[in-house]
């Protein structure tokens, strides 16, 4: 298989999670989003969404959006299985999962922040503030899902399709210098997953497409 992605992309680290926990081998396509390379005639053939990432399956399948590859790879490689069976953690893991996908994620995408700033002309301080603002009141959000659990991971003691979206928002996060003091379950969950290996391996710092800021 072969994942068209970006190291930095939140997406795409979703996506490397899954990958890296159920121990599938695949070879890494960069899609460089910082010059464009996502809007290539080629790559917009894969995906015509024109985003980062899209999974090339075993039988030459092109899938995009990063929830809807996860789901796929949870058919086909069944363990560790990150969208529960039992049907109230599988309600909460993907309460957790859209929050940050739809709810957070798409207003602080870097072609809305280029918008912002090269289209509206707002500062980088004001686009910064932005961010921060959709940060605050999504991840607010998902550390008040998480007060009635108490395990390691999002829901549970096992990495669910939660923690696949998480751990990527909050690295941005962290990347973006938001104040992240309000959300100590977060923080918590955050911190036990970078002791995992998959995790690290799918961290943006161990890419092979790496590039400077
Ligand atoms: N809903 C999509 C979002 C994908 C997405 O927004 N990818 C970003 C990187 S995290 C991207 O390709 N950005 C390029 C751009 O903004 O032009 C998914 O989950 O796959």
């Amino acid at each position: 298989m072969q994942l068209y992605s970006f190291f930095n992309s939140s997406a795409s680290y979703r996506v490397r999670i899954a990958l890296a926990l159920k121990g599938v081998e695949y070879d890494t396509e960069g899609i460089n989003i910082r010059n464009g390379e996502q809007n290539s005639p080629d790559y917009r053939h894969l995906n015509p969404v024109g985003l980062v990432p899209t999974l090339i399956t075993d039988s030459g399948d092109s899938l995009g959006q990063s929830l809807a590859i996860i789901d796929w790879l949870d058919r086909h490689y069944s363990q560790p299985r990150l969208l529960p069976e039992e049907d109230r953690a599988r309600a909460k893991v993907l309460e957790i999962a859209y929050t940050i996908s739809c709810d957070i994620h798409p207003i602080n995408n870097m072609r809305v922040l280029r918008w912002l700033t090269d289209e509206l002309k707002v500062s980088e301080a004001q686009k910064n503030r932005w961010y921060g603002h959709w940060v605050a009141q999504g991840l607010g959000a998902v550390e008040q899902m998480l007060q009635h659990s108490n395990g390691r991971f999002c829901v549970g003691d096992s990495p669910t399709l939660a923690d696949c979206c998480l751990i990527p928002q909050w690295a941005n996060a962290l990347r973006m210098n938001c104040d992240l003091s309000a959300f100590p379950r977060c923080q918590a969950i955050y911190e036990h997953c970078q002791t995992l290996p998959a995790f690290r391996a799918a961290a943006p710092e161990n890419q092979v497409d790496k590039i400077p800021a």
